[in-house]
């Protein structure tokens, strides 16, 4: 399996070239439900230590069905299958450059939740136009155990996201323990008192939302991915829902800039213009490096060619 490895604001993303598993000729949506459904080993073989490390997300190549389009592409983390990825497209873009497969240029890119555009400006430089986003309930109020009353909002922005402010925490690399500990519970609260999408999503991702050191960024936020890693990156479609429910507060006006930073401080540019469905449709811009060009090999010797799984 031949596989490129980069990261984008330090977050990982494996691109699958080659040796992914047959998914039929459905729609991404549906290619994405098999892959869910019958390729858990798959997926933790190409993830999960040794051959892949905490955080990673992998994105496999498909064939697109526009022919327009540079590729189709289906993302996962070691433990679910996901709508879009904001940091791996800005990763996959980079990569197909160092390719010679794509130069620069604005691409469009087929995912399960819809057709995106990246505009790839230098070699590490790529803005990424993501799927209309909404902000879906306001101020929510959820009880969660251990931690008493939260509020915030239920946000979409090709996954699913529960958002809250935590001004007075410390959302830094020193507080990782706190701040996952808080937003698996926050997660599972969702689960329990049923605070989802319309048609049942279940909350897959947690943002808690604190103030940032640096004057030129607006917040600084964590974000739980469903694997219960955090985001190395500002997380691209938690942004997109983040604007989504900054310009539903009234407090992001079209095509005005903002800073969002990681927990771990990289940080992304961001902005939206209205969309047709009532959300907004947001761009974000960020950095990524490639770091390896690698065969995985998974050999029937190997007692963990699937992964470690406990
Ligand atoms: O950047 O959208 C993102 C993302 C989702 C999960 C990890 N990163």
């Amino acid at each position: 399996m031949h596989v490129v490895d980069s990261h984008t604001g330090g977050m990982p993303t494996r691109v699958i070239l080659s040796g992914g598993p047959d998914l039929g000729h459905g729609s991404l949506a549906e290619q994405a439900k098999l892959l869910a459904r019958d390729h858990q080993d798959f997926c933790n073989a190409v993830l999960l230590e040794p051959r892949g490390q905490p955080g990673m997300v992998a994105a496999l190549l498909v064939e697109p069905k526009d022919q327009n389009s540079a590729t189709g592409v289906i993302y996962f983390d070691a433990s679910a299958v996901l709508g879009m990825c904001g940091h791996g497209t800005i990763g996959l873009v980079v990569t197909l450059a160092h390719l010679g497969k794509i130069s620069h240029g604005t691409h469009q890119i087929e995912t399960p939740a819809g057709v995106v555009r990246a505009e790839l400006h230098s070699t590490h430089s790529v803005s990424v136009t993501n799927v209309e986003s909404h902000c879906l309930q306001r101020d929510v109020a959820l009880e969660v155990p251990g931690h008493g009353r939260v509020r915030g909002d239920l946000a979409y922005g090709g996954n699913w996201f529960f958002i809250t402010d935590v001004l007075d925490q410390d959302i830094g690399p020193q507080n990782l323990e706190a701040l996952t500990a808080l937003s698996i519970a926050i997660r599972a609260a969702c689960h329990a008192q049923r605070v989802e999408g319309p048609e049942a999503q279940p909350v897959d991702h947690v943002i808690l939302s604190g103030m940032s050191a640096n004057k030129g960024a607006l917040r600084r936020n964590f974000v739980l991915s469903p694997d219960d890693e955090y985001d190395r990156s500002p997380c691209g479609t938690g942004s997109s829902a983040f604007v989504a429910c900054l310009a539903a507060a009234g407090q992001l006006r079209p095509e005005e800039e903002i800073v969002l930073e990681s927990v771990i401080g990289s940080a992304y540019r961001v902005s939206y213009v209205p969309g047709s469905g009532g959300g907004v449709v947001p761009t974000l811009t960020g950095a990524a490096h490639v770091m390896a060009e690698s065969t995985l090999i998974f050999s029937p010797e190997d007692p963990f060619q699937k992964g470690i799984t406990f």
